[in-house]
């Protein structure tokens, strides 16, 4: 990992932000080139599975893709994300679940009635049978937007700011409006959003001209199961460094998952050695 990553730490402001309003936007993540490419690889997903006969205009909901090109390897310790990742959740960390997607506009004659929005927190049962309030964070996704969201109605990620450490959240009776307080994310290609599995934040239909094109990469801690078959080619998997396979789930053992020794946290020697053994004990416990 290059050191230079060093110099996107998770800023004071930031992390503030993130604490209080459960989300981050971070715009510039992406340079054009690296949007371009990764927009064609999902334009190709997109295309393999309209031939498998997915309908036109709907949306395409695409897990298991890291393995699929080797562009989202590099996505995967990003210099201008991840740091902030480590920065927030600590060393012992890995790609629990990660999605892609691409939404199409809506059919010109499909009806448009309002109906509120699938609000949500994340990872399922955890949080009917996980005993504490506010519920515990445990991990966050960075989404990587690829298209143009800069303004509502093209499909935007919707959230709740500061609805975080909040266990429940009061869906309206109309069953067309949304919550208070939700509102549209909206940013340009190549931003990435931060936000935790807590924040309660839904998808939205694209109502514009605009295909939205975007990229989930979600990670936890060590000891959390991994939410998606995460198929990873043994050759690529081989080329990466030690902290992209760390990330890819790699440890020693099933025991260094929530004990682990420095050979299952090559990230964790890595920040020892770039930041020195005070700051890393300061990290997130
Ligand atoms: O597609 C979206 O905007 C929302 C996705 C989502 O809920 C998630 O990744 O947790
Ligand atoms: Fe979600």
């Amino acid at each position: 990992m290059d050191p230079t990553c060093l110099d996107n730490l998770l800023a004071e402001e930031e992390r503030r932000k993130f604490n209080e309003e459960g989300f981050l936007i971070v715009e510039d993540a992406l340079p054009p080139a690296m949007i371009e490419r990764l927009s064609g690889v999902l334009d190709r997903f997109y295309a393999e599975r309209r031939a498998e006969g997915m309908k036109s205009h709907e949306a395409m909901f695409y897990p298991n893709f890291i393995g699929k090109d080797p562009a989202f390897f590099d996505l995967l310790d990003w210099p201008k994300t991840f740091p902030k990742v480590w920065d927030i959740l600590g060393w012992n960390i890995f790609l629990y679940h990660a999605h892609c997607g691409v939404t199409p506009p809506i059919a010109p004659d499909a009806p448009r009635v309002r109906k509120t929005l699938g609000w949500h927190q994340d990872s399922g049962r955890v949080n009917v049978e996980m005993e504490s309030h506010p519920r515990p964070r445990l991990s966050l996704k960075i989404a990587f937007f690829l298209s143009d969201v800069s303004e509502p109605g093209r499909g935007n990620f919707y959230v709740i700011p500061g609805s975080h450490l909040q266990d429940t959240l009061e869906k309206p009776a109309d069953g067309a409006s949304d919550p208070p307080g939700g509102m549209p994310v909206c940013v340009k290609p190549g931003t990435a959003v931060f936000f935790g599995r807590r924040l309660w934040h839904s998808a939205s239909p694209n109502g514009s001209d605009v295909t939205r094109k975007v990229l989930f990469y979600g990670y936890g801690y060590r000891w959390i199961r991994t939410k998606d078959d995460m198929e990873i080619p043994k050759e690529l998997f081989e080329q990466c460094d030690p902290i992209r396979k760390q990330i890819l789930g790699a440890g020693l053992n099933c025991n260094g998952y929530f004990s682990p020794s420095e050979g299952d946290v090559p990230l964790y020697t890595w920040l020892k050695e770039h930041l020195g053994e005070e700051k890393v004990g300061s990290l997130r416990k």
